[in-house]
């Protein structure tokens, strides 16, 4: 089986951007129609939906941003009636900065189908075991992946992330074939097996669907020796939908995005203007033909390049590198998402100075993720028993606003180096992509 739905995805670059331009007119009318916070955005830049006859229009529309998002929360980017929703599902790790997206019936298909075309992109088909260790739950991970396989056809082991002996005993027992979860926790599979002397020749795995997170060629490479696999990396957000927004193929030279479902531009992150193919930029997303949260020029924030070279797979679909960077401060850290100014609040909330540094790297496959905090002259304490309480108080506040536990480490009052501009905030050393690795 080379492509779940082979027409759409080898189908002729001209006739997809035909098909898009059909579905982008319907879906302006009806978010017009339905949403009265996106009509009001329109209304402001003076664009009416008949304006936007074709994808050439797109840069017409008005931006959407997190920040809207999170203006909207609950329902106010709602579409439809509640009553025709089915699911809801939310961005990772964060408290107050949660994303809430909703569901049909048909955009849960839609979405399936996406991830369902990963799956056949990664090698499998109906005879496939396939196990998803992407955590279940609000996390888009393990349901999409879940639903993509059972769209499939396949024998689906809905794991969930967490217990690896577990996971390892029943990969072993029932013959998984492919293993869907992060690429760290992939790697950390990979370190358990190995400890307990089961050779990458000694397991039924034949490849895995890798996404959610930053991971380099370097880490697929110790993934695909340590398993015995090959590694596809599969990208997607929970605002556009969830994993399968774009998925690799056997080519593994980047991510084909899903276009008859899914519109993607590269802007220059600082003044919006569109970039041409092949530019250095921030991905942009428009749902074509979802129902419920349907998302016009989404800003992911996410740096990508995108290509429309011809891949030897035979897909016509646009491909996009890993994600390179973020233009805004989020980082994702054991695949949660963190915004500095979080672990702000927190220190405010408990009486700190916003004095601190959030260091970050990655060992063993890992992430670390400690933070130094600036003891303040009132709470000020030289005993280590002292210390040690502080640091403890921190940290449960901290894992309760972050949903992850950092290390947190008290330092004396004005070691933390002060800057004249922006503050060093963040210290970030694991090595993220390099432009070198595209081959587009
Ligand atoms: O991470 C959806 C997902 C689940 C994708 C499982 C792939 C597999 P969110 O929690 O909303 O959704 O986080 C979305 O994660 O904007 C990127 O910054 C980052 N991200 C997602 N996939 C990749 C990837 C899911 N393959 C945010 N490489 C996105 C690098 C990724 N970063």
């Amino acid at each position: 089986m080379k492509y779940f739905h082979e027409s759409v995805e080898t189908m002729p670059v001209e006739k997809l951007r035909e098909l898009q331009s059909e579905k982008l007119r319907k879906q302006v009318k009806h978010v017009y129609d339905h949403v009265p916070f996106y009509r009001a955005k329109m209304d402001e830049k003076g664009v009416k939906p008949e304006d936007i006859r074709s994808v050439d229009d797109l840069r017409l529309l008005p931006f959407l941003s997190k920040a809207d998002l999170r203006d909207c929360y609950p329902f106010g980017l709602l579409a439809v009636p509640k009553g025709d929703c089915v699911r809801i599902q939310s961005t990772s790790g964060t408290t107050g900065r949660r994303v809430v997206a909703f569901y049909t019936q048909h955009d849960v298909d839609l979405w399936e189908e996406c991830c369902a075309r990963a799956l056949v992109a990664a090698g499998a088909d109906n005879e496939d075991v396939v196990q998803v260790a992407y955590g279940y739950g609000l996390f888009t991970g393990g349901a999409g992946l879940n639903g993509g396989s059972h769209k499939l056809g396949c024998l689906t082991l809905p794991m969930s992330s967490g217990n690896t002996d577990r996971q390892i005993q029943f990969m072993m027992d029932l013959g998984a074939t492919v293993l869907c979860c992060t690429p760290s926790y992939a790697a950390y599979i990979a370190e358990a097996m190995h400890e307990r002397g089961i050779k990458p020749e000694d397991n039924p795995l034949k490849a895995g669907i890798f996404g959610a997170e930053p991971w380099t060629e370097e880490m697929r490479q110790a993934i695909e020796k340590g398993l015995g696999i090959k590694a596809y990396d599969i990208y997607g957000l929970t605002e556009i939908s969830g994993p399968g927004v774009s998925f690799e193929c056997q080519e593994q030279q980047g991510m084909h995005v899903n276009e008859d479902h899914f519109v993607v531009e590269i802007i220059d992150p600082d003044t919006g203007e569109v970039l041409p193919e092949g530019s250095r930029g921030e991905l942009v997303f428009t749902s074509l033909d979802k129902e419920a949260f349907p998302l016009l020029r989404y800003r992911t924030r996410d740096i990508c390049v995108l290509s429309r070279k011809k891949c030897s797979c035979g897909r016509t679909f646009i491909r996009m590198t890993k994600p390179m960077g973020r233009s805004d401060d989020m980082l994702i850290i054991r695949g949660v998402n963190v915004f500095p100014s979080q672990i702000e609040t927190v220190l405010l909330n408990e009486g700190y100075a916003p004095n601190y540094q959030i260091v970050v790297d990655r060992v063993n496959n890992t992430d670390t993720f400690d933070v130094l905090v600036e003891m303040t002259e009132d709470k000020f304490t030289d005993t280590v028993s002292g210390v040690t309480e502080q640091e403890k108080a921190l940290q449960g506040a901290m894992k309760s606003m972050l949903g992850i536990n950092p290390a947190v480490h008290l330092v004396t009052p004005h070691t933390i180096a002060r800057s004249e501009g922006k503050a060093v905030r963040v210290v970030d050393k694991r090595k993220l992509v390099s432009d070198s690795q595209w081959k587009g």
